[in-house]
């Protein structure tokens, strides 16, 4: 099957990979090829996918493989591949587990999508995009992490459904790192223009700020096997678009920080302007004293996570 340029490869054929393929072709937004070391199974998906095409009427083509190679030439490279964490399993041997995964397929990447930005989706998510950024290479801005998009749809529906006005009406800003300590920033988020302080009591504020920090928390326990994809998806499907059309759009995302709200040297969500180019602006907002404290808890959070990935995968390698 020839695909046509520019195309999206993601890797990792699991739920949050499958979808995102999904989206990207019922959107019409590129061809995809869909990798992962399971034998068949991204074949299989593909070829489901591509059967489903008469019926959702778009002409985009998906190659599912087991074949680095066949990602030659992709414009843009979504990594999904990872493990989730089992039961008993310490959060380090997660973390050693999946960087070893990173690694191999960073290093598959570069070598065969030298060209290509890379969108980060396996968790911890700021931690092995920080591993991707080092084992590729890359100049930062063509590597980056999704979190931000799925954090702030989540935090706007809460919004969306305690006002019941219609979801994308609301905007909302969530900032930080992708875990607990994120930082949902109420003081810029409004509903068509219109702070959301001055509609919302400061209690329920309070609870959406919280659910939206337990968002990824609250569907695993309902799923009880798996987590999050729907809304995964459809935030990596959004980051594409705004690459491929060059949209120029200002979506949060897990960028490289080079002094920006005081914070240097890491991988950290901020609301950035992605492009053609990848990352083209990374966009400073002004921010409260508590949201500057907030978010400060959350970069030293990240930075012991990278210090770790450090010493326990890039230590006397030279990538
Ligand atoms: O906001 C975010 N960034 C996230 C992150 C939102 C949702 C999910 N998030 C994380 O994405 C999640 O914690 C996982 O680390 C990844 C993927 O989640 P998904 O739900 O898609 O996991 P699956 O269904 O287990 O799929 C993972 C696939 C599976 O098919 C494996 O066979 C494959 O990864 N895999 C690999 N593919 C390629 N190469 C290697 N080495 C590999 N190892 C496993």
């Amino acid at each position: 099957m020839t695909l046509r340029k520019p195309f999206t490869a993601i890797i990792g054929a699991g739920q949050v990979g499958a979808t995102t393929a999904q989206r990207i072709l019922e959107k019409g937004i590129s061809d995809v090829v869909l990798f992962d070391v399971v034998e068949g199974m991204p074949q299989g998906k593909a070829l489901d996918l591509m059967e489903a095409a008469p019926l959702e009427g778009h002409d985009r083509r998906i190659l599912g493989t087991n074949r680095y190679e066949d990602i030659r030439g992709a414009e843009i490279v979504v990594v999904t591949a990872g493990l989730p964490r089992k039961p008993g399993m310490s959060r380090e041997d997660l973390l050693s587990l999946n960087a070893k995964i990173i690694r191999d397929v960073c290093q598959n990447v570069k070598n065969q999508a030298p060209e290509s930005k890379l969108i980060i989706v396996t968790n911890p998510l700021d931690i092995m995009t920080y591993l991707a950024f080092r084992v590729t290479g890359f100049p930062s801005e063509r590597v980056f992490g999704m979190a931000g998009v799925l954090d702030t749809a989540r935090m706007r529906y809460f919004i969306a459904e305690n006002l019941e006005v219609v979801p994308k009406e609301v905007e909302a800003v969530v900032l930080g790192g992708h875990g607990d300590l994120m930082v949902p920033v109420s003081s810029h988020s409004k509903v068509k223009g219109k702070l959301v302080s001055g509609l919302i009591g400061a209690p329920d504020l309070a609870k959406i700020e919280q659910r939206t920090r337990d968002g990824g928390a609250e569907i695993v326990a309902l799923l009880k096997t798996g987590s999050a994809f729907y809304a995964p998806a459809s935030s990596v499907a959004a980051m594409v678009e705004a690459i491929l059309k060059d949209q120029k759009k200002i979506l949060p995302v897990c960028a490289y920080l080079r002094g920006a709200y005081g914070l240097k040297e890491l991988y950290f969500g901020v609301p950035a302007q992605l492009g053609a180019r990848g990352v083209e602006k990374v966009i400073e907002l002004a921010l409260g004293e508590e949201e500057n404290k907030a978010l400060l808890r959350s970069a030293d959070k990240v930075k012991q996570g990278i210090e770790e990935i450090e010493r326990l995968v890039l230590t006397g390698t030279n990538p």
